[in-house]
This record gives structure tokens, sequence and C-alpha cells, in this order.
């Protein structure tokens, strides 16, 4: 198995996991991938590439991050005049590599910007396993503020447990609950942060299931609720009524051998409306979803194009 199959199984099993990480092994696979590529010419070249997106994305449907950036990467090369092969491979190394340094630069600034949401001696909640959130409370923890994490275990894959460990290592008191505790726990907590999949055009977060739960339980005991994000999580498709797709995993994450004839159902992530969400915590600052789509199209118009 050579290097691009392997990320595309390792994205598909959830090794790679979280919507940047996936999105940073695809740009590295889809690099890869255009080293090892035979053509004669540019449209020959652009072809292959088009087929490799597309395993690339399926991998996840999900995943506008990943899109985004392999779209980013594509477009540059087909507005270029370049034909020569090896040349265009030289271009897609710095598209990919420019792509990759601004997604590090915007995940640097939201985690200054975040890291001054945390209020000393506070306790906050996540849910599942971002590195964005991550990024946050590490920070949060350098700047020398004190505060306790209450996170949840986020069945069926148990992404929790890497936000324990790392959270653990970081030296951050951290307490772990089941997912179906998040309205008993809620109460303990002064606000809630979780990171983001998909910002829509109507600027709802889809993340890990359960963060509706999440969001809903902040609202009844009015608390909270923000999600830390990059602006190129946004789907520009959403604009044009198309419905994000969640994806559906296999029912065997949930039971490995569950009695005949019964129905799982096992959706990675779901939807929680604008209405639920204090803020968007992103590169540009902390947004309110009211004002997200028009800060994302000032400061992103090659999302649009
Ligand atoms: C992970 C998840 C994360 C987002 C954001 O789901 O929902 O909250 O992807 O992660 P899964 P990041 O484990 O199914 O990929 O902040 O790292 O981009």
């Amino acid at each position: 198995m050579d290097f691009f199959q392997k990320t595309i199984k390792d994205i598909k099993s959830i090794k790679i996991q979280g919507a940047t990480n996936v999105a940073i092994s695809a740009i590295k696979a889809f690099k890869w991938k255009a080293k090892q590529i035979k053509s004669k010419n540019k449209i020959e070249f652009i072809g292959k590439l088009e087929h490799y997106k597309r395993e690339l994305i399926e991998t996840r449907p999900t995943e506008p991050l990943m899109r985004n950036s392999l779209r980013y990467i594509l477009n540059l090369l087909k507005r270029s005049d370049e034909r020569e092969p090896k040349k265009l491979v030289k271009l897609i190394d710095i598209a990919a590599d420019e792509f990759l340094f601004n997604l590090t630069k915007a995940k640097q600034k939201i985690a200054q910007i975040g890291a001054s949401v945390i209020k000393n001696n506070s306790v906050i909640f996540t849910h599942c396993h971002s590195s964005t959130v991550m990024d946050i409370l590490k920070m949060a923890k350098k700047k020398g503020k004190k505060f306790e994490v209450i996170q949840t275990e986020s069945r069926p894959l148990y992404q929790g447990r890497i936000t324990a460990k790392e959270l653990v290592k970081a030296g951050i008191p951290t307490t772990m609950i089941v997912d179906s505790a998040v309205s008993t726990y809620i109460k303990k907590a002064d606000m809630a942060i979780v990171g983001a999949d998909v910002i829509t055009a109507e600027s709802s977060l889809i993340n890990k299931i359960g963060t509706l739960n999440l969001a809903l339980a902040c609202k009844r005991v009015s608390i909270p609720f923000f999600s830390a994000t990059v602006l190129a999580k946004f789907d520009p498709e959403t604009m044009f009524g198309k419905q994000e797709e969640i994806e559906m995993r296999n029912p065997k994450e949930v039971w490995d051998k569950p009695p005949r004839r019964l129905k799982i159902l096992n959706p990675a992530f779901d939807v929680t409306p604008r209405e639920l969400i204090n803020a968007y915590v992103t590169e540009e600052g902390i947004i309110t979803p009211e004002s997200i789509s028009e800060v994302i199209s000032l400061n992103y118009s090659w999302m649009f194009r």
C-alpha cells in the first residue's frame, strides 16, 4: 500500500481524525500523488488530479476544509499559464505549502484569541476531540490561567479519550463523563467550546454527533456555547441551497454483533442551529453567527470562485 492509499485508509478508519488533521493529511497525500503522476500534457495531468481529489474527498463527506484546500490547490494550477508537467508538480507544492502555512497561522491566532475567552477559575465543557480547542486550552494554561475541563467520551469511537490524554499530559485538571451525562454536569460549567467540521451559509455548525445536545443543555442553564474554527471550514455550496451531507458510519462501530433485524443508525455529526451558538472563535476574531458569512466573503473570496 502506498502513502496515498494508506492516507485514504487512515482517514476512513478515523486513525486520522478531526477536520484539520484530515485536511492536512489529504493535502500531503495529494502533493505526494502529484509527483507520481505520468502525463503527456496539462489536461491529462489535471484530469488525473481531479480523480485523486475525488478519492480523497469521498473518504469523509462532511469535511469542507479538505474540499476547500484541494480545490484551492487545483484552481491555482488551472489558472496558471504553466504547461510543463514537471513545473506543474512544483506549482502544486507551492500552493499546498501556502495553504498549510495559512492554516497553521490561522490556528495560532485562534489559540491566542480563544485563550482570552477562558476565564480564571472557570470550568470549561468540551466534546469529542478538536485540535483547535486543544490549542486554545493549552494556550490558556500557558498564559497562567487556572481552569478545569469537563469532557465527553464521545461514543462510539471515543475520540474523547484523545482529548483526555492530551489535557492530562498538559497538566489541565480534567473530568470525563459519558455522553448521556451532559445535561447532568453542564450546571457545573461556565462555558462550552467545541470544534467545527462545517460552517453553513445559514451560520449553523456541523460538528461531532452530540454537539447539538450540548448546545441545548447550555441554553437551558444559560451558559455560553462557542465553536472554535478556521473560516475555511465554510461550505460555499450551502449558499446555493445544498444541504450538507451528514456522514453515516458503519453500524458495527456501535455494536459489532447486534441481534439480527436490529436497525442501528450511526451519524458522525449533527447540526447546531445559529440561535444556540453565542459566537465562533476564528482567526478574524470572535464572530457572531449573524456576521460570519460576511466575514468569510470579505477575507476568503477564493472560496466563492
Ligand atoms: C471530530 C470533530 C471535531 C472537528 C474539529 O470528528 O467533530 O470537533 O473535526 O476538529 P471526527 P479540528 O473524530 O469524526 O473526525 O478542530 O481538529 O479541526
